[in-house]
């Protein structure tokens, strides 16, 4: 077997870069280990960005996103009894972000990679990259019991945080950056409308609460938890109580309750692998970089991960130009630490710290009323938020 990017991973970064290889004609085959079943079933971000909206339209996958999607044109911070709302279009010239979920995009990625060239093989187990510091490295895996070659030009490592590709670089040559924060997110789905049709991120003495959701029938909800939570000492009740308390409002908002379908434990983690390229491997998405959800970015990052590296690929392929695929790692570090920054700044202006002291709680409730009482702060947070341009600095 024989392609020209090699791609290791079918989560949202492997498939955006095979499909925006696909529409500029570089051939690309996806090594996955999971089943097709499961990976259209792992539920987990929803919030798109601006550009990351653009950039599945150009990609050609954004129909049943406009159909589907659900348009965010702000949302609400909660502390104190007090919901404060920062309204995106009127602070950065008309954007907003959408609510689709994750695996929406998954699911519509995959039916064209499918339509296409059907070059997915999912259940590959035993992935490992060979002799990517040569001009032709390859993958050996094992499919359906066979062990197989595919030998390719490029590799790209877009397996997620506990993949294969960061693995194979030397420790030698990495350099990472981590922080653990000291708590979680206690997650669920649930079978009731959304109370309100945007988000609430709300800061509560009992700890961080967000109301999110999937669609005009499901709401998403998270509950700052332990990270060691033990999910059997939150029966339904106790959940939906502890969310009653800490997303009530003066205005009277409640959320509704319903059928919970699933219940799960996330840890929260800032994690960045600046060496994202070793010979002809490249990492892009959470291969390389992990953030804590309070910002909603870790997709959107993969996707500014996914726009650059596929754009150096069609520069090698086109005009044999090492120039972009040289400065990947560079540009894409730019826009990967500015939404780190933001996600570290939206966890700690929201979560509960349990090591805070009362001086530091002050602080935190002075920090909210300033990023919602006044215009430089709401449109500090707009901004990241809806997210900043791909390419960036050098794009805005
Ligand atoms: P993924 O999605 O982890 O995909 C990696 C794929 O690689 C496969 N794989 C392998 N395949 C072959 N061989 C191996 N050795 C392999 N090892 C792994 C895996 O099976 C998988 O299919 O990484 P990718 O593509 O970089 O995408 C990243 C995003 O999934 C991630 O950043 C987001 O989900 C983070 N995130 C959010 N991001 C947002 O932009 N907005 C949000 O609102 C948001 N909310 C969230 C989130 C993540 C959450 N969790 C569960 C971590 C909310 C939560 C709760
Ligand atoms: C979600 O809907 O899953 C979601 C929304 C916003 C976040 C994180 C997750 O910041």
């Amino acid at each position: 077997m024989k392609t020209q990017v090699g791609i290791i991973g079918a989560g949202p970064a492997g498939l955006m870069l095979a499909q925006t290889l696909r529409l500029q004609g570089i051939d690309s085959v996806i090594l996955e280990m999971r089943s097709e079943e499961y990976v259209l079933s792992r539920i987990r971000a929803g919030v798109l960005e601006h550009p990351t909206v653009e950039f599945l339209h150009e990609m050609g996958a954004g129909d049943r996103l406009a159909r589907e999607g659900m348009p965010h044109e702000g949302i609400d911070l909660l502390f104190r009894g007090e919901k404060r709302r920062i309204d995106f279009p009127s602070l950065t010239n008309g954007k907003k972000v959408t609510v689709y979920g994750q695996q929406e995009v998954v699911k519509d990625l995959i039916e064209l990679k499918k339509a296409f060239d059907g070059q997915i093989l999912f259940e590959a187990t035993d992935v490992r990259i060979v002799d990517p510091e040569s001009d032709s490295p390859s993958l050996s895996f094992t499919y359906q019991g066979e062990q197989k070659t595919l030998a390719c030009e490029f590799v790209a490592g877009c397996d997620g945080f506990h993949g294969v590709a960061r693995a194979s670089i030397p420790e030698s040559g990495l350099k990472l950056f981590e922080r653990v924060y000291p708590f979680a997110w206690l997650g669920i789905l649930a079978e009731a409308a959304p109370a309100q049709d945007e988000l609430i991120y709300s800061r509560h003495e009992n700890g961080f609460a967000l109301f999110s959701m999937r669609s005009q029938e499901v709401t998403r909800l998270y509950l700052q938890c332990d990270p060691k939570e033990d999910l059997e000492h939150w029966p339904d009740s106790r959940v939906w109580d502890e969310l009653h308390r800490r997303l009530e409002a003066k205005d009277g908002f409640r959320v509704n309750e319903g059928a919970i379908m699933r219940k799960d434990v996330t840890p929260m983690r800032s994690f960045v692998c600046e060496t994202m390229r070793h010979g002809r491997l490249f990492l892009a998405g959470d291969a390389a970089h992990i953030v804590p959800p309070t910002g909603a970015k870790g997709l959107n990052l993969a996707a500014g991960d996914v726009k650059l590296l596929s754009d150096a690929f069609v520069a090698y392929f086109r005009s044999g130009e090492t120039g972009p695929l040289d400065g990947y790692e560079a540009h894409a570090l730019k826009r990967i630490w500015a939404a780190q920054r933001f996600s570290w700044f939206m966890t700690r202006l929201l979560h509960k710290d349990p090591g805070a002291n009362a001086f530091d709680q002050e602080v935190q409730f002075a920090d909210l009323d300033y990023y919602t009482g006044t215009e430089a702060g709401r449109r500090t947070i707009a901004e990241n938020y809806v997210g900043l341009p791909f390419g960036w600095p050098g794009a805005a």
